[in-house]
């Protein structure tokens, strides 16, 4: 058994009494009452799942594992001369919720470098699908497709597994998938959009590194991929990718069916797409303009007319962020650094100015800050990924760090089924009172 999995086993035998307790002891004790808003308004804060994994607060943003982004950041180890942390130490700190080693980085690493190998048959699907397919179609068909590879429903079928260990199973698969991301979107890109020219893995390099060498880009852009892997890894359990990762799984699908489930809910544009709306809606501003740079005013101007249309400005507001989000704020501070002259990144900026204030007197954002999207698409465009339809792929496999160390967490503790109630519109008219 690998350390990490050592680690986890302890972690998870200390971890089982704390949840069984609350459910046996205290299981009666009210979280929050639950009004006919929030039932007919997507479940907006109630409060109704559970991950230690990372915790959003409405002001401060995301804490994983209870670091802050700039903790993170800060303690996570770096490969040499990098200056973003190992993607596969923040998988280390997710799954266990401490700073891993050098030494237990590495493992993680090995690990990865075991089971990358993407069967041939992945390959051969992507290559029947047309090339106008979105690449999130392509991506989440090629997670779906590898669901043969699953230890757990294999384990499962034959019958081998008891409740207890539902959750090595799960860790294996997990372990199996992530390790083949970078790669299965790496070869989509390069067969999509660069003239069918994948670039073969480079075993020898870290998660971020052999992303940024198989899309064929040269550095810094491994650091922005490590900064931007770990930036989208997780936000608590409410939002649709987690969440919907999250519910298949409690039908005990395995991790295949589960990601590719939560990657269709990323591809929506009120979610993951929405990094690739910014830039869309960027270039349409910039289209207006054409060489001039637009001035704030036209900026705002632009902005109302995207409201007036009926649209929403995208990269801005959040169901549950109610400042700007720091995840917005790394990036930026990367941009400062690297690109602090790139035309784009000063559009971004001017909008950071003028956004807020024109949601604000349209009267009906909650949150008027910028949430991650509204950052991501630059820093790409800069190091030269142009083809906005992808950006969403990257903000997936960031994503599936999260949710797959989740997943592993939803077996070990045993969650249930998920299955809320609902009601009728009538049954919502007489509680409240007008039938
Ligand atoms: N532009 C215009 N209107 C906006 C808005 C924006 N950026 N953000 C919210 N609103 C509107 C909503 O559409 C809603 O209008 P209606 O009452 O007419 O339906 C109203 O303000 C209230 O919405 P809210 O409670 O503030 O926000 P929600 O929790 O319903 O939705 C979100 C959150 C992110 C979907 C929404 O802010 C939005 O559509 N933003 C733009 C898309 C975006 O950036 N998405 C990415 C989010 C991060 C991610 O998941 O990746």
């Amino acid at each position: 058994m690998s350390k990490l999995k050592e680690k986890l086993a302890k972690k998870i035998e200390e971890h089982r009494p704390r949840t069984t307790r609350l459910v046996k002891e205290f299981g009666d004790t009210k979280v929050c009452d639950v009004t006919i808003s929030q039932v007919i308004g997507g479940m907006r804060g109630i409060k109704c799942l559970v991950t230690d994994i990372s915790y959003l607060d409405p002001y401060e943003g995301i804490r994983f594992r209870g670091y802050t982004i700039p903790e993170v950041m800060e303690k996570l180890p770096k490969p040499a001369g990098c200056e973003m942390p190992y993607v596969e130490g923040h998988f280390y700190l997710l799954l266990t919720g401490e700073i891993p080693t050098e030494e237990e980085v590495q493992e993680v690493i090995n690990e990865f470098k075991a089971r990358k190998q993407v069967p041939q048959y992945v390959f051969d699907l992507l290559r029947t699908m047309p090339r106008d397919t979105h690449p999130m179609t392509m991506f989440s068909a090629a997670i779906l497709s590898l669901q043969r590879e699953s230890k757990f429903a294999k384990a499962y079928a034959e019958g081998k597994m008891n409740k207890f260990n539902y959750w090595e199973y799960m860790y294996e698969d997990v372990m199996d998938l992530l390790a083949k991301l970078p790669e299965i979107g790496a070869y989509i890109y390069r067969m999509k959009y660069k003239g069918d020219t994948p670039i073969p893995s480079n075993p020898d390099l870290d998660f971020g590194g052999d992303f940024a060498h198989m899309m064929g880009i040269d550095k810094p852009y491994d650091d922005v991929m490590r900064m931007y892997f770990i930036l989208h890894s997780d936000h608590e359990s409410g939002n649709v990718s987690a969440h919907t990762t999250h519910l298949v799984a409690s039908a005990l699908s395995d991790a295949y069916y589960s990601l590719s489930a939560g990657l269709n809910g990323l591809a929506g544009p009120l979610h993951g797409l929405a990094n690739q709306e910014v830039l869309k809606w960027i270039q349409d501003l910039r289209a207006r303009y054409g060489d001039k740079m637009p001035t704030k005013e036209d900026l705002e101007k632009f902005c109302w007319d995207t409201l007036n249309s009926g649209q929403v400005i995208p990269g801005y507001g959040h169901a549950v962020l109610r400042k700007t989000d720091p995840r917005y704020t790394a990036q930026r501070e990367f941009a400062l650094k690297h690109l602090p002259d790139d035309e784009l990144f000063q559009i971004v900026s001017m909008l950071y100015e003028v956004v807020p204030g024109v949601l604000e007197k349209h009267g009906k954002a909650k949150n008027p800050w910028p949430n991650v999207d509204a950052h991501s698409g630059v820093i790409q465009w800069y190091y030269g990924v142009r083809e906005y339809d992808f950006y969403t792929v990257l903000f997936g496999i960031g994503r599936a760090l999260g949710v797959l160390a989740n997943i592993t967490w939803d077996r070990a503790l045993g969650y249930p089924i998920e299955r809320p109630k609902s009601v009728t519109t009538d049954m919502l008219e007489e509680i409240a009172g007008i039938k």
